[in-house]
């Protein structure tokens, strides 16, 4: 088994939906058991500013499945949440999930990069990682908590738990 931290953004459709229903989803994998789910935050978006807010989260998982194919199983799922893909980059989405950090490996393939570069820039990723994770490692990197004084939480918001969204209850 393997401890692996998941992102996920929405900012179409519903978006704390889009999340609560794809922590669902993550939940329901074979070889995948749900371990932590972190606040949900709304965050104003990065990039293009002519888009919806964002909501995020992150959570832990803990996996026996290799870094491709629970990436193949999280596109799947961001596939049935409707996500187009090929649009603009940095354009508004139903449903984005990243692997952010796979037990301690560094990973540098075309389809993954672990630690995901949003660990370093990103608070909508940083600070719900944090929330649930307030002692970890980055592999190569240091300890999280020191990253979290580098970067601003600009605007990032808490709006609720997991289960204060969802009533069939985590
Ligand atoms: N901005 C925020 N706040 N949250 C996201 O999840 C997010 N995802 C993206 C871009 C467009 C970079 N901006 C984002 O892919």
């Amino acid at each position: 088994m393997t401890t692996v931290f998941v992102g996920l953004g929405s900012n179409l459709n519903n978006p704390v939906r889009q999340i609560t229903q794809a922590c669902d989803d993550i939940a329901a994998l074979a070889h995948v058991t749900l371990v932590k789910i972190s606040s949900l935050y709304r965050s104003p978006p990065m990039g293009p500013q002519n888009q919806p807010e964002y909501v995020n989260a992150v959570v832990e998982i803990a996996t026996t499945l290799s870094p491709e194919t629970l990436l193949l199983e999280l596109n799947a799922i961001e596939n049935r949440h409707d996500r187009a893909r090929g649009a603009e980059r940095w354009s508004a989405r139903t449903l984005d999930l990243d692997i952010l950090l796979y037990g301690d490996k560094l990973i540098k393939t075309e389809n993954l990069t672990i630690p995901h570069l949003g660990l370093y820039e990103r608070a909508f990723v940083l600070y719900p990682l944090l929330e649930i994770a307030p002692d970890l490692q980055i592999p190569g990197h240091g300890p999280l908590r020191e990253l979290a004084h580098t970067i601003d939480a600009g605007g990032l918001e808490k709006i609720g738990t997991f289960s204060s969204f969802n009533n069939n209850g985590f």
